[in-house]
């Protein structure tokens, strides 16, 4: 017979342990995602927005967990990092030309910070893409200011990488919330 106190402690351990021991580069992704402004309960209110509408009493714990699992993930810790390294050179204007003055003035046809996100997106299933459309569309939150061009600071990575973070999170909340449904149709 399984011992599931046993299993339970387990289990409570590895998370414990996936909790504290935070790889370097996940360290690195959050300290520059709040040097660059933006803060987890930034990205876990763009959660809030696209899914409070269908999940009744989600709260805002809810969204926060899901956008810092999100972020133990070396997709989007890999991501965050490049986008970012890229408007930091390209504020401190470091950049070659004609590179330099594209991503300065986050010229509409360039498209690689929508690439560089869409591997945020993917790491929870295509159902992430609706919502990171929607989302780039509305621009709530923290998206307005990041598209704010008058601050002079420039976030042509950032915004689409944010809005990424938030999609995937709202995508993991859509399967979590799922998969707790069939647990519980499973067991009635
Ligand atoms: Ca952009």
């Amino acid at each position: 017979m399984l011992n599931l106190t046993k299993i339970t402690k387990e289990i409570m351990v590895m998370k414990m342990d996936k909790n504290t021991k935070k790889s370097e580069l996940e360290v690195k992704a959050r300290q520059w995602l709040t040097e660059r402004g933006v803060t987890l309960d930034d990205i876990a209110e763009l959660v809030y927005y696209l899914q409070s509408s269908y999940h009744e009493d989600l709260s805002m714990e809810d969204c926060l967990e899901n956008v810092d699992q999100v972020l133990t993930k070396r997709e989007v810790q890999n991501a965050i990092l490049t986008g970012i390294q890229l408007d930091k050179l390209a504020e401190q204007k470091l950049l070659d030309q004609p590179l330099q003055k594209t991503i300065e003035t986050d010229e509409s046809l360039y498209g690689v910070d929508e690439i560089i996100a869409f591997s945020i997106v993917n790491v929870y299933g295509s159902i992430g893409f609706t919502n990171y459309g929607y989302i780039d569309k509305q621009k709530p939150g923290i998206l307005e200011r990041l598209n704010d061009k008058s601050t002079g600071e420039c976030h042509t990575f950032l915004d689409d990488i944010v809005g990424a973070i938030a999609a995937a999170a709202s995508s993991r909340l859509a399967h979590a919330t799922a998969d707790t449904g069939l647990i519980e149709d499973n067991l009635g």
